[in-house]
């Protein structure tokens, strides 16, 4: 989303996809993982609207849609591909639209190679660092403008692609174009040329989908965009936990781009979002690579200083809002550091940590079992049973010297010492364990104050409905008074190296017995100040980089305007417009459809009476409509930049994707993303099939940790994955709440699902001999996990590569806490991830299904070793699986191939 569009969050609102004329929902359960959203879904079909569901397996959001699609899991790109094909060979994109406002006409480098040239890789890949230079992949005469394999390599290790969740993509706005659409090199052509050999019959062929009904999806989705109508899209985590989970978002948002439903009413990609402030926890992140507003982390190597820090953020010479990152970044250090922060000690860049690599959760894990980590903070989160790959994250908690969970209950991370599956197994003997864990009672979201920041990128003001009873506190209460503490005992002994803390703002007001801090306060702070008065700022344009405004998140200022807590907003719907500006307070500046320029026409006016949303008043001389304008008020559509202009002023009056290099929505991303400029298909990392489309079976830059700890089984091309015949994928209930510790106590949810189960369908349960209710488990190279066998039509074996594929369903909600425990389905997953964000892969692997209880014990270890000796782990296949010739082809050398590189 961020390199396509220029901000990560989901674009449109949950309400206004009763405005759609058509609804996608792919990779998401809407009706059962967000049913509250979902009645706006059900309103835009009370209204007409056809909603489609493409999944894997029969949902009650499948039961709710006018047609539901089953897919093969991990094909979505060629389902999605298809489309595009379809709507460029019949040229049934919105033109006026793909002119104006996306890079179709962008004319690339003649050294560009395509994956149809280089059998599944771009041109530039170095098979050494599986990562790509992508000068190649540049407009034309700005190869300059690429990142070499190294610098890729480097982003990859610490996802720094997760910066353009509010960055847009880097390229630069002066370049070639043919807004004819014939050049060869031009986006438009090389995107047809790209998804050519998309066709039925491959989606037949790879996804088990029939073409009727790719064609009655790219029907529908195409009839219900252009000028008077509008398509949404939804998805969530079906598309995102794969290995190649960021380019199946892409090629919703070429679909979407080309069909120009960016930016207005009823269209728009919502990206649902999961735990209740989960949009929150990247926008103030609790992420290693990130700092708040999607400011990167400092890198040791690149970022030296604050100059290097600022100029990597604000691209200079380049146009978008981003030409002010050194106002946002000094008023965060201004946040941080106040008056400690000066112009002479570059505002305390110092006292900022830097990395130098992957520190993501699951390296962090695997350096633990290393005994690289000594102590942990866990907070919030259940990875023992949440995360994949259970028994290493086990493994990795029983190798600590200490560790502090904090939590509502007791969960499975908190007592693996003493009940873990390891247990079992001998693999941690609880006199041995010597991991110290302090377990401390947190308060719930419903015993302290703060915002949520939903799916919709809205900030919710939340009261404490009750005081937290015991020991309980808020993470507020721990963070304030631990940090005071530790700066009490610094301060003692007063070494120069402790400055970054002691010279900390540490100031927050308190109240109540606890000493409670004040949430308003810290709110007041993230909306950011001008420090000489205190006045709360307005909007971030007010953000100066001379050190006289102080802001916790640049996105995030104006929720607190005019010294008043906008996000604590309720006004009545019927009270206000439908869009409902005074509900709660959304980023940026209280926009509820980003790009929404795009609404209207180049000149301004609304593409139509039925889809207006904000235009230009030439009267008025400004922007109005039913939302805040993405694009300076007073801006009119004809401005046009004066030559040389950066930032800001180098924005047109057409430009409606203001974080972009360039402007524009982008169809192709010359830079921001490692596996590729545009989506292409590649199987999970592990799979039953050979790629049918590429001798590349799957991303050659994904991040998979080959240690022995983590074997991944064996696909095409390497070997015939008969040990583990068959894909098995996992989701939610509604029932229950992710690893479970939230609703495995409590006693209604509990009884509604007492167990776990394993869905199959009846075809997979006669030749398993398989029994309705009865014990199966589910084996991999990793665990057996067993639970009871639910025989459901739910799933359906699907017709793929002439052969039939049954694909196995489980929740993984469960572990060995509350009032019904089960086996963890985390266990089975070994650890691949996605290069560009490093999310594991958790929705498609390969598996085998027995009838009974798994063995116990040693008995269960003999079985794994087993599978692990017949599918031959040991022996791994390369990662690149294209023929390397291709690669120096495209790289342009001398040098002769180098042979794919074994480790990781
Ligand atoms: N009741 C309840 N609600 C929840 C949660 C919960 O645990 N319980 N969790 C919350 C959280 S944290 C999140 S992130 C959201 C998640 O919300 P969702 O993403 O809607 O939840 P999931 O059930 O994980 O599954 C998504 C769907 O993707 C499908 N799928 C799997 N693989 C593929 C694929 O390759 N292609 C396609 N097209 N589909 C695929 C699955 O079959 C499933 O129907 O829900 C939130 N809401
Ligand atoms: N196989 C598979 N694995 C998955 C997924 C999948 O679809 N398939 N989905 C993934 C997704 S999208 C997610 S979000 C993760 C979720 O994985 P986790 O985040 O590890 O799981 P949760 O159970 O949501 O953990 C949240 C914990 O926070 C505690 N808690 C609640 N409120 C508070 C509070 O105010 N303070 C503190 N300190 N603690 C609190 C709860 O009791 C709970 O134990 O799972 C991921 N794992
Ligand atoms: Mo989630």
């Amino acid at each position: 989303m961020g390199t396509s569009f220029g901000r990560g969050g989901a674009t449109n609102f949950q309400q206004d996809l009763a405005n759609a004329d058509c609804i996608v929902i792919q990779g998401s359960n809407m009706a059962e993982a967000h049913p509250v959203g979902f009645q706006w879904v059900m309103e835009a079909k009370r209204r007409g609207a056809k909603v489609m569901h493409v999944d894997p397996r029969f949902t009650r959001t499948s039961a709710l849609a006018d047609t539901f699609v089953p897919i093969r899991v991990g094909t979505d790109i060629v389902f999605l591909g298809a489309i595009v094909n379809h709507i460029l060979s019949n040229e049934l994109d919105f033109r006026e639209y793909v002119l104006a406002y996306t890079n179709a006409s962008s004319i690339l480098s003649e050294d560009y190679l395509d994956t149809e040239d280089l059998d599944g890789l771009f041109s530039g890949f170095d098979p050494e660092t599986r990562t790509y230079d992508t000068a190649t992949w540049q407009y034309a005469g700005a190869e300059a403008a690429g990142v070499d394999e190294d610098d890729a390599a480097a982003d990859r290790s610490t996802a720094s692609g997760m910066q353009h969740e509010s960055h847009g993509m880097p390229v630069p706005e002066e370049h070639e174009r043919d807004e004819t659409l014939q050049h060869p090199r031009c986006v438009y052509q090389v995107l047809k040329r790209h998804f050519a050999r998309y066709t039925p019959e491959l989606v037949e062929e790879a996804c088990g989908v029939s073409r009727e009904q790719l064609r009655e999806v790219a029907e529908a989705w195409v009839a219900a965009s252009g000028r008077e109508r509008t398509t949404a899209l939804v998805y969530s985590v079906g598309w995102t936990q794969h290995s190649v989970g960021a380019q199946y978002i892409r090629t919703g948002a070429i679909i979407q781009l080309l069909l120009g439903n960016m930016g207005r009413p009823g269209g728009g990609i919502m990206a649902l979002r999961g735990h209740a402030s989960i949009q929150g926890s990247t926008d103030i992140p609790t992420l290693f690579n990130l700092l708040p507003g999607y400011l990167v982390m400092p890198d040791a190597r690149r970022h030296p200083d604050l100059a290097s820090w600022v100029q990597d953020m604000s691209m200079p010479g380049r146009k978008g809002l981003w030409g002010n990152g050194a106002a946002y970044a000094v008023s965060l250090l201004k946040a941080y550091w106040g008056e400690a922060a000066t112009e002479d000690n570059d505002w305390c860049y110092d006292h900022l940590p830097r990395i130098d690599g992957d520190h993501g959760t699951y390296r962090t894990v695997l350096d633990m079992i290393e005994g690289k980590v000594k102590g942990y903070f866990l907070l919030g989160q259940n990875p023992a049973v949440g995360s994949a790959h259970g028994r290493a994250q086990r493994l990795g908690l029983a190798n600590l010297e200490w560790l502090v969970v904090r939590d509502l209950y007791e969960i499975e991370s908190a007592s693996f010492w003493k009940d873990s599956p390891e247990i079992e197994t001998g693999e941690i003997v609880t006199e041995e364990c010597a991991t110290e864990v302090f377990l401390l009672p947190a308060a719930s979201h419903v015993e302290k104050e703060g915002t949520f920041t939903q799916t919709q990128r809205m900030l919710q003001w939340r009261e404490k409905a009750v005081d937290p009873t015991g020991d309980r506190r808020s993470e507020l209460w721990f963070f304030y008074h631990l940090g005071r503490i530790v700066r009490e005992r610094l301060a003692a002994r007063g070494e120069e190296r402790d400055r970054p803390l002691l010279d900390l703002t540490w100031d927050y007001p308190v109240h109540g017995e606890h000493d409670e801090p004040s949430a308003e306060a810290v709110l007041r702070e993230i909306n950011g100040v001008d420090v000489a008065t205190g006045r709360p700022l307005s909007t971030f344009t007010e953000l100066r980089a001379d050190g006289s405004t102080a802001g916790g998140c640049w996105i995030y200022t104006g929720v607190y305007a005019d010294g008043v807590n906008q996000a604590a907003r309720r006004r009545p719907g019927a009270e206000q417009s439908w869009v409902a500006p005074e509900w709660g307070w959304v980023w940026p500046a209280n926009r509820r459809i980003l790009y929404n320029r795009a609404s209207a026409d180049p000149d301004g006016r609304p593409w139509s009476e039925r889809k207006a949303y904000v235009w230009w008043d030439e009267e008025a001389g400004e922007w109005t409509g039913h939302d805040v304008p993405d694009i300076e008020r007073t801006k009119p559509p004809s401005y046009r930049h004066e030559p040389g202009a950066v930032g800001v002023d180098a924005l047109d009056g057409t430009d409606a994707f203001v974080m972009q290099g360039d402007g524009r929505g982008a169809l192709f991303v010359p830079n921001g993303l490692l596996d590729g400029p545009l989506p292409t298909h590649y199987e999970p990392v592990e799979s039953p099939f050979g790629n049918p489309l590429y001798g590349q079976q799957a991303n050659p830059t994904r991040v998979e940790y080959r240690e022995q700890v983590n074997p991944i089984h064996p696909s095409p091309p390497a070997e015939d994955p008969q040990v583990f015949p068959f894909v098995f994928t996992t989701s939610r209930l509604t029932e229950h709440h992710t690893a479970g510790a939230m609703s495995r106590q409590l006693e209604y949810l509990a009884e509604l699902q007492p167990e776990m189960f394993v869905e199959v369908s009846p075809a997979l349960a006669r030749e398993r001999g398989l029994e309705h209710l009865g014990w199966c488990h589910v084996v991999t190279a990793r665990a057996a996990v067993e639970g009871r066998v639910v025989v459901t039509d739910r799933l359906r074996p699907l017709r793929v590569a002439g052969r039939v594929v049954h694909q196995v369903w489980l929740p993984y909600h469960w572990g060995s806490k509350g009032l019904v425990t089960g086996d963890s389905t985390n266990d089975l997953f070994g650890i691949s991830l996605d290069p560009n964000v490093l999310i594991q892969e958790t929705k498609a692997g390969t598996c085998d299904v027995r009838p009974g209880r798994r063995p116990r014990g040693a008995a269960l270890l003999d079985l794994l070793e087993g599978y692990r000796t017949r599918a031959g782990t040991a022996d791994r296949r390369p990662i690149v699986t294209a023929d390397p010739r291709a690669v120096t082809r495209s790289a342009g050398r001398a040098d002769a191939p180098h042979r794919p590189e074994e480790g990781s």
